[in-house]
């Protein structure tokens, strides 16, 4: 029998009452807990994600797919159930980009959502605002492997804004950056005229706009609508503010060996950034993981207030 009602995720009950009240909700993605930090910390970090969202006065909604189920905001036992957390139920947590919303929601899968996934099922279900760590990109050695994260090309027709500190450091940003004019993605940079670059202030690549307050990000975000153009995302790159990025210096060195440990080992296709992510945080005795928290903090507590600033807008008729 067909089906012709459009499968619509799961809203937490307070991520629901916030879409009618139009208060403001910022959605966060799964990827970064389920395979971009290390175990026991992620739960933690989830959780304390959430709470800045809240002390911002926003509602948190992390979104990823339990038992074959789209969910826009987890309970406590999700978000323990996508951090791998002992007793937590069994079986693998996926990595799911947004291809692989149809072959987990067919199979029941349990999966945590990259990116490119976590845009698709926010939008879907209303939200406008998404913060994560470094969007995926443009990997070093393209030439070769053709390997571009499915976070681009997404980005290109989901109208989401998304903060992030520009795209991750390990990837071949300026190529990304091109990627991004080609595919007609508007980037500002936040309080800056440099492109973030994740664990580091800045990729030293600059961004042709700078804004400096949430109301501006909210100002564009109603340009970008009233144009009617093509369905693309704003993203707006928030710096790790410098005392608390990683050594540049450090940065260079380790990243060069965790690429070369990469290639020898034949790592390939999904497995790329999380093992990238790991070696990285083994080789600089936990640096990077505390450069890359610093700047999710940031940009999480960044998109709360741009969701305020959107859903201010709303209220009074803009
Ligand atoms: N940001 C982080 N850590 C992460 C990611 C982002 O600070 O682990 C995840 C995101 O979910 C992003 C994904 O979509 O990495 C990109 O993976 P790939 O290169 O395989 O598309
Ligand atoms: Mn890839």
């Amino acid at each position: 029998m067909p089906q012709h009602s459009p499968l619509v995720p799961v809203l937490s009950e307070e991520v629901r009452e916030a879409l009618d009240r139009h208060r403001p909700v910022v959605a966060l993605e799964s990827t970064i807990l389920a395979h971009g930090l290390p175990r026991p910390r992620n739960l933690l970090v989830g959780t304390e994600l959430e709470e800045l969202v809240r002390s911002e006065g926003a509602v948190p909604a992390t979104v990823a797919v339990l038992d074959g189920v789209p969910h826009v905001g987890l309970d406590k036992a999700g978000l323990e159930r996508i951090a791998g957390a002992p007793g937590a139920g069994d079986g693998p947590v996926r990595k799911l980009g947004h291809r692989d919303l149809a072959p987990a929601v067919a199979g029941g899968a349990t999966g945590a959502t990259t990116v490119s996934a976590t845009a698709f099922l926010a939008a879907r279900a209303g939200l406008r605002v998404f913060a994560t760590g470094g969007l995926g990109g443009v990997h070093r050695g393209w030439t070769e492997s053709q390997d571009e994260s499915a976070d681009l090309a997404l980005l290109a027709r989901t109208r989401i804004t998304v903060v992030c500190a520009g795209v991750k450091s390990i990837l071949d940003v300026p190529a990304t950056l091109q990627r991004l004019e080609t595919l007609g993605v508007t980037v500002l940079g936040y309080g800056t005229d440099r492109f973030p670059g994740f664990y580091l202030t800045s990729s030293g690549e600059p961004v042709d706009w700078t804004v400096r307050e949430p109301a501006e990000v909210a100002a564009v975000m109603a340009a970008q609508d009233a144009l009617a153009g093509p369905e693309a995302a704003l993203l707006v790159g928030n710096p790790v503010p410098e005392t608390e990025q990683l050594d540049p210096e450090l940065h260079d060195r380790v990243l060069a060996g965790a690429l070369a440990e990469a290639r020898e080992s034949g790592i390939s296709g999904q497995a790329v950034t999380p093992f990238l992510l790991e070696r990285l945080v083994a080789h600089t005795g936990g640096a990077s993981l505390e450069a890359n928290l610093a700047a999710v903090r940031g940009n999480v507590r960044l998109a709360a207030r741009i969701a305020a600033a959107w859903t201010a807008r709303a209220g009074r008729g803009a």
